[in-house]
């Protein structure tokens, strides 16, 4: 649902520009110093990126499913490691709260997540427990007032630098399933919370990842989402949901991006006393891309607008993700073959992009996860 076309139109040109002017230049360097340089990161928090989709109550910009999709896509056009920084304060690290927290809870924290003040991550993948998200063993028992945990996450995107984490750990050991698990939120500087050194990545230079490690960390029972114990894989699904939307966004902004690149480069090159782009087999993988990119918006746009609609967009939504994510990938892989030679050289982003890109297919539900909801929600409302 789009409210007020011109406003939005006014926020979609803004991000543009300042993908094209500030971000798309600082690229190289963002990769480089596997750092978001600190103007841009002050400059996003000016622009209100921290607060897309959080809302307006709380401080943000308030953005709708589809409002949030144009803007990923805008935002999807340059390297997917600036929008990580941000994409986790409007994404999974506040959703846990904002779908299913206490009023207390989100007067308490989601005001400074929207401007940027502090930094979340979402606590859910194990070394033991990564597509079996139900199986985690992370522990939170109650002392008191407070809850106990032990437990270590894994792969935490912004773990090393976030201020506030959500949580899912198993309050009930005899519920080894869903069921046993309840999402908390846990600040940054509690004792007991370590940070493991920085992950080494193939891709996404910039976007930083590490082990969270709990040792007798000791939460405060009110920081539990929603104030009820067993409530957190649920929770945890809900924000996957939206969470697996906005990806897609990215990818299809992503696939753009390099359709974009591809075209350009294609129509610079002359082989065989032609431009490339005058070949028809290079026009073929041209058109397959320019053609699975516009699949890719028309089905994200579809499902975020369903969802605007309140209807249950689960299924659509790893429709989404799974098709986008794959799409992209196979993108991405001709950009490098549109570019022949030089695709395989860093000096063009299609091949940072090429690395950057193999990590959608994985993170926010594997596309074999995403095959597996589908199917089981259309079994499901067969029978
Ligand atoms: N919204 C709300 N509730 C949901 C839900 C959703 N999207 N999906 C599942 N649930 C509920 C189910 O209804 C069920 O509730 P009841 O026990 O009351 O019936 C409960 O959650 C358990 O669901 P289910 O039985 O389907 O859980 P499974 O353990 O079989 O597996 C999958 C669920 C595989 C889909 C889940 O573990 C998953 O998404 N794994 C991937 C995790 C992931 O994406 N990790 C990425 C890292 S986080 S960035």
């Amino acid at each position: 649902m789009i409210r007020d076309p011109e406003l939005l139109n006014q926020l979609v040109d803004t991000i543009s520009r300042f993908v094209r002017e500030r971000l798309i230049p600082n690229e190289a360097r963002l990769a480089e110093d596997d750092a978001v340089p600190e103007d841009i990161l002050a400059e996003m928090k000016e622009m209100g990126l921290f607060g897309l989709s959080i809302p307006e109550e709380y401080g943000g910009l308030g953005l709708t499913m589809e409002e949030e999709a144009l803007v990923a896509i805008e935002i999807g056009k340059t390297s997917p490691a600036f929008r990580s920084v941000f994409g986790t304060n409007n994404g999974i690290g506040a959703q846990g709260m904002l779908i299913d927290g206490t009023r207390e809870q989100k007067d308490k924290y989601v005001p400074r997540l929207a401007t940027g003040e502090i930094l979340s991550a979402f606590c859910l993948t194990e070394p033991d427990s990564g597509s079996d998200a139900a199986s985690l063993r992370t522990t939170a028992v109650q002392d008191g007032d407070h809850y106990i945990l032990n437990g270590t996450k894994r792969f935490i995107t912004n773990g090393p630098e976030a201020d506030l984490f959500t949580v899912m750990a198993r309050t009930n050991p005899e519920h080894k399933g869903a069921g046993g698990i309840s999402a908390f939120i846990v600040e940054g500087n509690t004792p007991g919370l370590v940070r493991g050194p920085a992950d080494n990545k193939m891709g996404q230079k910039g976007a930083h990842t590490c082990d969270i490690i709990f040792e007798n960390c000791r939460v405060p029972a009110e920081n539990i989402i929603g104030g009820k114990e067993g409530q957190g894989f649920k929770t945890a699904m809900k924000v996957l949901d939206r969470g697996r939307l906005h990806i897609s966004a990215v990818c299809v902004g992503v696939a753009e991006r390099l359709v974009e690149e591809s075209l350009r480069y294609t129509m610079e090159r002359k082989q065989f006393g032609a431009a490339l782009a005058e070949h028809q087999l290079i026009q073929a993988m041209l058109a397959d891309s320019k053609t699975e990119a516009y699949a890719g918006k028309t089905m994200v746009m579809d499902a975020a607008r369903r969802k605007d609609d309140s209807e249950n967009v689960s299924t659509l939504a790893s429709c989404c993700k799974l098709f986008c994510a794959e799409m992209v990938g196979r993108v991405a892989d001709r950009a490098v073959q549109l570019h022949g030679g030089s695709g395989y050289m860093a000096e063009y982003a299609v091949e940072r992009f090429y690395r950057d890109v193999r990590l959608f297919r994985i993170y926010e539900g594997t596309t074999q996860i995403q095959q597996l909801v589908i199917a089981r929600n259309m079994v499901r409302e067969a029978s």
